[in-house]
C-alpha cells in the first residue's frame, strides 16, 4: 500500500499542471514581489474616498485559496461597509482597548508600543470604507448541528490572513491588523455562528494623503536567514 493508492476514502485526484520557468523569469517574479511586499505598511490614516470592493472580494477569494489543515479551510471572511455597524464596531473596540491600554497591558508591553504610538482612539474603524473581520472555525457544524473538528486552524487561517494582506498591498489598498482584546464583541455584533471566533480586524482603505507611519526598518536577510 502506498498513499497513492486508491481506497475508499481518498479523494479523486488530477495533474497538477505545473510550468516550470526559466531561473532568470523566477529571480524576476521573486524579486518584483518582494520590492512590492517590502512597501507594505500598516496604516493607520485612511482616507474615506470609496474603494472597488470587487477588488476586495478577489481579495479574499485569493487569501482562500491557502494551504489548510486536512483542507478544512477554517475561515469566514466578514466584508463590513455599513456605516452603522462600522460605528457599533468602533464603540465596542474602544471600550475594550480603553480597558486594556488602562488596566490590562503589562508595563512592558505599554513601552513595546510606545514607538507606535497607538492608543484606545481608533476613529479609522468608523471612518474607513472597509472592515474584514476573519473568524476562525474550530470546528464546523452541519445542518443537524453535528460539529466535525478542524485542525492547524491558528496555522491555517494565519496563512489565509497572510495572503489577504499580501493581496490587498498588491493590489493598491492600505490595511491594518488590529487586534481589539477580547474580539468576542465581533462574533456578537455581525451574528456569527457558535462555530466562529474572530482572528483579526481589517480596516482596508487607501491611505490618508497625510498618512505618516514610523520609520522602521526591516531586519536583513542575515538576521532572519540561517543556512544550513
Ligand atoms: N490592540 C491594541 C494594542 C496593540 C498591540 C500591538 I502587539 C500592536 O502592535 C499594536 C497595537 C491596538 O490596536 O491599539
Amino acid at each position: 500500500m502506498t498513499s497513492q493508492d486508491s481506497t475508499s476514502t481518498l479523494a479523486p485526484t488530477r495533474p497538477l499542471l505545473f510550468e516550470r520557468a526559466e531561473p532568470s523569469t523566477m529571480t524576476e517574479r521573486a524579486e518584483r514581489l518582494y520590492t512590492c511586499l517590502n512597501k507594505r505598511r500598516s496604516v493607520r490614516f485612511f482616507s474615506e474616498d470609496p474603494i472597488p470592493l470587487d477588488v476586495v472580494r478577489t481579495a479574499i477569494q485569493t487569501a482562500g485559496t491557502a494551504p489548510s489543515g486536512a483542507h478544512k479551510q477554517p475561515w469566514t471572511f466578514a466584508l463590513v461597509t455599513d456605516p452603522a455597524l462600522k460605528r457599533r464596531i468602533r464603540e465596542a473596540a474602544e471600550q475594550e482597548e480603553r480597558e486594556t491600554y488602562d488596566h490590562r497591558m503589562s508595563d512592558e508591553w505599554r513601552a513595546a508600543l510606545a514607538p507606535i504610538g497607538t492608543d484606545a482612539h481608533k476613529p479609522f474603524l468608523e471612518t474607513v470604507p472597509a472592515l474584514i473581520v476573519v473568524f476562525r472555525k474550530d470546528y464546523d457544524l452541519d445542518a443537524q448541528g453535528e460539529r466535525s473538528k478542524n485542525y492547524y486552524v491558528q496555522e491555517s487561517v494565519g496563512i489565509a490572513t497572510g495572503m489577504l494582506l499580501a493581496a490587498l498591498h498588491h493590489a493598491g489598498l492600505g490595511t491594518l491588523t488590529h487586534t481589539p482584546s477580547p474580539m468576542n464583541f465581533l462574533a456578537k455584533l455581525l451574528d456569527r455562528p457558535a462555530n466562529e471566533r474572530a482572528y483579526l480586524l481589517i480596516p482596508v482603505g487607501y491611505p490618508s494623503e497625510t498618512c505618516k507611519v514610523p520609520d522602521f526598518t526591516r531586519k536583513s536577510l542575515s538576521e532572519i536567514l540561517v543556512e544550513y
